[in-house]
Formats: structure tokens, sequence, C-alpha cells
């Protein structure tokens, strides 16, 4: 993660596109180009009306240009190189360089103007999620407008009437297009910058890939059966963490753009759903939560108060989720022995290796890897392994982090006494109890019932 400090380093990413100095295109304006996925926190706004920046996780906010009080932006749709961790690198589909692409953020009552040139193979169109629009704006491709063809550039303008929190992404050939990550976060800010004010506010997309290991590009045509569950399309350890001073107000803000529902569970901390992409949720309907829902369409603003110093794990809480590509058609073999039955496969298969006879463990485990892949659990943290992948990472809170401060703190270094310890006392050893709930009998064996397959049980 960056330091603002840093960002001015990190726009050093930023390059003119190059791609809009054709005949016509001398009223374009700039398509900046990011070729980073570090999370790089905005700078104030230089010009139109104040508000306080959101920090795009592992992502960054488009610049614009004034022209005659409207705001103008440049979204190229071209295909990108997206790092989903180090070690993968994904062909993915996006804006600007990266995937998703820039957060877009406007004020209540901007008058916005964007202009979108495709790069792709393939017609393309741009829907703004959640927004009040009219309706030859809403970017359906042959209802409410021709399709963008291939070298083309559309505009669209309207006035950004609502406050909150939206998304945008292509309503052409969509299956195909948001499968390959063509999507991004669109906040608008409210007119007065001390409504709805917090100290720090995250936005990411949760997106959904499938990439056979050691491949680059996704198959599209997938419906169910993803294998990289990520947060703007990176996947743990490649997502940079949430770092926070102590007593901060914070809102994450999410958008789930996959296709299924994603349990968004924040450890240490209760908090409160603020915000939909359909608005403010007004005070009196809030209850506390430390896990919400977000379905399939929908975005989340959630809130609390970051008073517990510590590493907070922030996580989908479906474990699939926080795993990262390998087939889950692996079958249970907890409690297999598989003595022998090794060895013999072995000097079948040299790189054969017994997995899960004693759970699933696999976090210091050293596996050979096709290219371009991720371990299934894996991320190192102070104690060891973290044995996690996919969408999770941690929220840091520090008493000492400066305010507008995004760079990470380390480890947090935990007071003494106050982490969990190896007991070195007397052990009573394993004791077992017998299934008719009589005395512990230490050497109570383990009966194994097997069940032949008699062909149709219970019809006979
Ligand atoms: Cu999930």
């Amino acid at each position: 993660m960056s330091s603002r400090r840093d960002f001015f380093t990190g726009a050093a990413a930023l390059v003119g596109a190059g791609l809009v100095s054709r005949a016509g295109a001398a009223t374009l304006p700039e398509a900046p180009i990011m070729s980073s996925a570090a999370t790089q926190p905005p700078p104030s706004p230089p010009n139109g009306r104040p508000y306080h920046p959101v920090v795009t996780l592992n992502g960054w906010s488009l610049p614009w240009r004034m022209n005659n009080g409207v705001k103008e932006f440049h979204l190229i749709a071209e295909p990108v190189v997206r790092e989903i961790a180090p070690g993968m690198k994904a062909n993915l589909w996006g804006y600007n360089g990266q995937s998703p692409g820039p957060t877009i953020e406007v004020v209540e009552g901007d008058r916005v103007r964007i202009f979108v040139t495709n790069r792709l193979p393939e017609q393309t169109s741009i829907h703004w999620h959640g927004q009040r629009l009219p309706n030859g704006m809403d970017g359906i491709t042959g209802l409410n407008q021709p399709p963008i063809m291939p070298g083309k550039t559309f505009v669209y303008e309207f006035v950004a009437r609502r406050p909150g929190t939206f998304m945008y992404h292509p309503h052409a050939d969509e299956m195909v297009q948001m499968a390959m990550g063509m999507m991004g976060f669109w906040v608008t800010h409210p007119k007065n910058p001390a409504q709805h004010a917090v100290d720090r506010d995250f936005v990411f997309l949760l997106n959904a890939y499938d990439i056979e290991p050691g491949s680059y590009t996704p198959r599209v045509n997938e419906m169910t059966d993803f294998n990289l569950w990520t947060f703007n399309s990176r996947a743990f350890p490649g997502i940079d963490t949430m770092n926070v001073r102590q007593g901060d107000r914070v809102r994450i803000r999410a958008g789930n753009l996959t296709m299924t529902n994603h349990p968004i569970h924040l450890h240490g901390h209760e908090f409160e759903v603020t915000g939909t992409d359909g608005g403010w949720t007004r005070p009196e309907s809030r209850w506390p939560e430390v896990t919400t829902d977000i379905a399939v369409g929908q975005m989340r603003a959630i809130e609390f108060i970051a008073d517990a110093p510590g590493d907070w794990a922030f996580h989908c809480h479906k474990p699939h989720h926080t795993m990262n590509a390998m087939g889950h058609q692996v079958p249970n073999m907890i409690g297999v022995d598989h003595r022998g039955v090794a060895e013999k496969i072995a000097k079948l298969v040299p790189d054969y290796m017994v997995m899960g006879d004693k759970g699933g463990s696999m976090g210091d485990m050293e596996m050979p890897l096709p290219d371009n892949t991720l371990p299934m659990m894996t991320g190192q943290g102070p104690f060891g392994g973290i044995e996690m992948g996919g969408m999770f990472t941690v929220v840091k809170v520090r008493k000492d982090q400066k305010p507008g401060d995004y760079t990470d703190p380390g480890w947090y270094k935990h007071p003494p006494g106050t982490v969990a310890y190896e007991w070195t006392g007397a052990s009573p050893g394993a004791v077992r109890h017998d299934s008719a709930g009589g005395k512990p009998d230490a050497k109570a064996t383990i009966e194994v019932t097997v069940r032949k397959p008699t062909g149709h049980q219970g019809h006979h």
C-alpha cells in the first residue's frame, strides 16, 4: 500500500494513452493509464467542488478535466494484464490499463461527460448501475443506444443527481465482458462534504474468475464453478490491507458483480449497513452486524468505529471463497490411511503426494504448482502460515497511524499476555467416550461400519 507521498511517485505510472490524437480527437480529454495494481490513495480534488476522496483497494481514481463546468472523463475499454497476486497474472478486459477500471468520483449535482473509447475486439457499452439519468444514457446495447463498435468513441452525459455508491459495467455481450473483468466503481459524494463524513472510505468490487491453473485467460462460459474469488480482481495475499487509525470512523463499500452471494465478515468490531446502491439507509433502520450478505448485483456500505487495535480479518465467510485456484472436487481424505498406497503410486507418478489425510492444512506445504497459478491457501503472518486465499484481507487498526496515512504499519505487536498460548502443564491425554454415553475409555477402538453397495436401498 502506498502513502500519500508515494502516490505522487506512483503517479509516474500514469501516462498519456497516446491514443487520442486522431482527427477530431482534439476535443477528447486525456485518458490516463494505470500500470500498477497497488492501492493508490487519491489526491484531494484539484478543482470542482470539495469532497473526501475514497480509497480504491488495489485500484485508483480516474482524473478528470473541467470543461466549462462539466467534469470530463475518458475511459478506454481494452485488454489488460492484471496481476491477481504476486505469481499470477491474468489476461482480462478492463479500462485504462487495469481491471477493474478506475473509480469515478463526482459530487452530487455535477454535470458529468464520459468519453468511452472501445479498443476491444468486439462491441461494448457502459451501464451506470444505480444512477438516475436520462434513459438514453443507461447503456443497454440495442435498448438505449447502438453498440460502441471497435475503434469508436461514445459520449455519455448526465447530472449525478443522487449521492451514493454505484458501479459501471457493460450491457453488451455481458456474460463474456463481465467474466473478463469489465467493471468499475463510482462514488457520487454529497454536496455537503460534512454529510456522511468518515475518516476512511474504502471501496472495491467482488469478482470471480475461472482460470485453469497454468493458463492466463478466464473461461467465460463458466456459470458456477469459479476458482478465483477476488476483491477488485486481487486474491489474498495480493489484496492490500486496510490500514486505519484507532478511533477512526471507517466505511467500506463493496459491490458484487459475481454470480453468487458473499457474506462479508469483519472481526473484532460491529458495523452497520449505512448505504446500498439504492441510497443511504435511514439511521433508525440500522442494526448491528458482524457479517452482511451482499447478493448478486448489490452494493453495501458498512461503517464502524475502529476502536480495537490489532490485525482484524476481513473476508467472505464462504470457506471456498477464501481459497485460490485448485480443483474443488478433491474427496475428503481425513482419517484415510495412505501408507503403502502412496509409495506404490509414487513409483508411477513421481510428483504424487498424499493430500488431506490429516485435514487440509497446507499453509507450509511446498507443492509443485503449474506456472501462473496461486497456492490454494497461502499467506504468511507473524505466527506462520495464514492458510487463506481469495476474498480475504486484514483491517489494521493502530493507535499511531497518522490521519491520511494509508501505509502498511506491519504486523500488530500484541501487548504481553494477550496472545493465545500453549498449555505446558500436565496433559490428561486423549480420552474417548463410547457412543452409548458410558464411561470414558482411553483404549476404545474405532468401529468402522461399512455399507456395501446393494443397489437401491429402500426400494425393495
Ligand atoms: Cu464469497
